[in-house]
């Protein structure tokens, strides 16, 4: 009897490395526009989800296409809704998700390193506060339908 039940204790461990991951990302995309060209800007878009009884905050990330990330979110400055860092992060409340999409909350890639096109792929960290970083493979570039964000520190005019 003793035996059986540490060969129980032994699954029930090995069951609780195969639960859900603490957060979840969908439907992730990265925009491709005439912004996108090697020293310029873009933005990651998708879904994630925070499967865990906690808070997650997503602060930042990484990208060998870029040479700063930048966690945005669109506001209303100076009568504009422009584009800003949000300070300390994007916060993901505990069994909910956030939608990172054009014309709201963005993953800012600056500095790009190379031109982001039409059906290009990238890789992409998110950078986590509260559980581990995840990595995106194969993000595929495409253009975004409308929602364009202006950037209001480094207003690049065009
Ligand atoms: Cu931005």
């Amino acid at each position: 009897m003793k035996k059986l039940g540490i060969l129980l204790t032994a699954a029930l461990v090995l069951t609780g490395c195969t639960q859900t991951p603490d957060v979840s990302v969908s439907d992730y995309w990265v925009k491709s526009s005439e912004m996108s060209m090697v020293g310029g800007m873009t933005a990651v878009y998708g879904t994630i989800t925070n499967n865990s009884s906690k808070e997650i905050t997503l602060v930042g990330g990484l990208t060998d296409v870029a040479g700063k990330v930048e966690v945005h979110e669109m506001a209303m400055i100076d009568g504009a809704m422009k584009m800003q860092k949000i300070d300390g992060g994007l916060v993901i409340p505990a069994g909910q998700s956030v939608v990172l999409e054009p014309g709201g909350n963005h993953l800012m890639l600056l500095e790009l390193t190379e031109a982001v096109e039409p059906g290009s792929q990238i890789s992409v960290t998110l950078d986590f506060e509260g559980t581990e970083d995840v990595t995106l493979e194969g993000v595929v570039a495409k253009p975004a339908e409308g929602g364009d964000e202006e950037y209001h520190t480094e207003g690049m005019d065009h």
